[in-house]
């Protein structure tokens, strides 16, 4: 980008969500490639970096999803090149509990932002995080053109927040598109979600910290890619001529039983499985002891189907291909995981 004097300038990107797990690796990405990376923080940080702590690769401006006004300040002080909307409530159980904040953030909040990029920046570039929840499950992996179906406020709100999205392209003319991400994870990843909840319990109980992990539905089947991974797809949507929605996914279905597998391996516990349903249980192949089982009460309501993705359309449009594989991504948690946790124990 030039300056009227013909002074060369860097690229300016804004991100909301930007202290979550996504934002982390996105502000990471866009900060190396030399753009002025700007997060929008809701409060004042209450305490300065400690000596460990890695500095974040952005500028704090301060801003509301809930705050139209905020927004658009925001936006017309930055005049950002692009806008990557990462904000929002991303826990399906939560989004149960909290109804009404989850539909103001992750469906109002993407329009108060689309409406203050129409009014004070029209000529920027939006990425809307999107995600597998908008679609009704099926057994064949799911691709952009899949019907749509939610079936929790989370979904039913981001879903919303897809379609508002389209509205703004067609309607408007601005290029503003919907990265459709499916399950993605890193060490950075909240210990809510299953993955680091099975990695954080793993190296807890390979340490002697903990005797039993409990979880839901082991059945269930998830695409799990790399965030690290899919913020790259992200950046490489808003650099295309043309703004398009595109499915990012690996096309790789894992029951959440073979990541606990994995996960265990990575320590050098192999698992053995018995049992069935809400009696089915991973006992140390070596020890004999029980390491999982279930608990009913985890299982979520209605139940779940496959979600996997078809990734066909980002390899080809965009050239993007995960450097992940589901086992190396497994090993970066643990390891991630051991790590921290032998250094608390020190
Ligand atoms: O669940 C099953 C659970 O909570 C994955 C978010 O980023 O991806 C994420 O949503 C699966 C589900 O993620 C436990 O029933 C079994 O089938 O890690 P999760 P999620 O709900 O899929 C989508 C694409 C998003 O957009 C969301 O923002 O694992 N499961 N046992 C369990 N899940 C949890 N959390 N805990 C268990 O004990």
């Amino acid at each position: 980008m030039k300056s009227g004097c013909g002074v060369s300038m860097k690229k300016r990107a804004l991100i909301t969500g930007v202290e979550g797990q996504d934002g982390y690796y996105l502000a990471r990405l866009l900060a190396r490639k030399g753009y002025e990376v700007f997060g929008v923080v809701r409060k004042k940080a209450r305490r300065s970096l400690s000596g460990s702590e890695e500095a974040p690769a952005y500028e704090r401006i301060y801003a509301d999803m809930m705050e139209f006004s905020s927004l658009c300040s925001c936006i017309r002080e930055i005049r950002p090149d692009e806008i990557y909307n990462l904000a929002g409530l991303s826990e399906v159980p939560l989004s149960w509990k909290q109804p009404i904040f989850t539909a103001h953030v992750n469906a109002l909040g993407v329009l108060r932002i689309l409406e203050a990029m129409r009014l004070c920046a029209p000529e920027a570039r939006f990425l809307q995080s999107s995600t597998s929840e908008i679609f009704a499950p099926s057994a064949q992996p799911l691709h952009e053109g899949s019907a749509m179906a939610t079936r929790n406020p989370y979904g039913t709100a981001k879903l919303y927040g897809h379609w508002i999205t389209t509205n703004y392209r067609e309607s408007y003319g601005l290029f503003a598109c919907a990265a459709i991400l499916f399950n993605h994870e890193s060490p950075r990843r909240g210990i809510e979600f299953v993955t680091r909840k099975i990695s954080a319990a793993a190296v807890r109980i390979y340490l002697g910290r903990q005797k039993v992990l409990e979880l839901g539905n082991l059945d269930a089947v998830r695409d799990w890619g790399s965030a690290e991974d899919y913020v790259r797809a992200m950046w490489l949507m808003l650099q295309q001529e043309r703004p398009e929605d595109f499915v990012v996914a690996t096309g790789e279905p894992h029951t959440v039983r073979e990541f606990a597998s994995a996960a265990f391996h990575a320590l050098g516990i192999d698992l053995a499985w018995e049992g069935e349903g809400f009696a089915e249980t991973a006992r140390d192949q070596r020890t004999g002891e029980v390491l999982i089982r279930v608990n009913p009460a985890l299982y979520r309501f209605p139940k779940e189907d496959v979600i996997v993705g078809n990734p066909a359309r980002a390899a080809r449009k965009l050239g993007f291909l995960p450097a992940h594989s589901f086992h190396s991504l497994v090993e970066e948690i643990v390891k991630s995981d051991l790590s921290a946790l032998s250094e608390d124990l020190r």
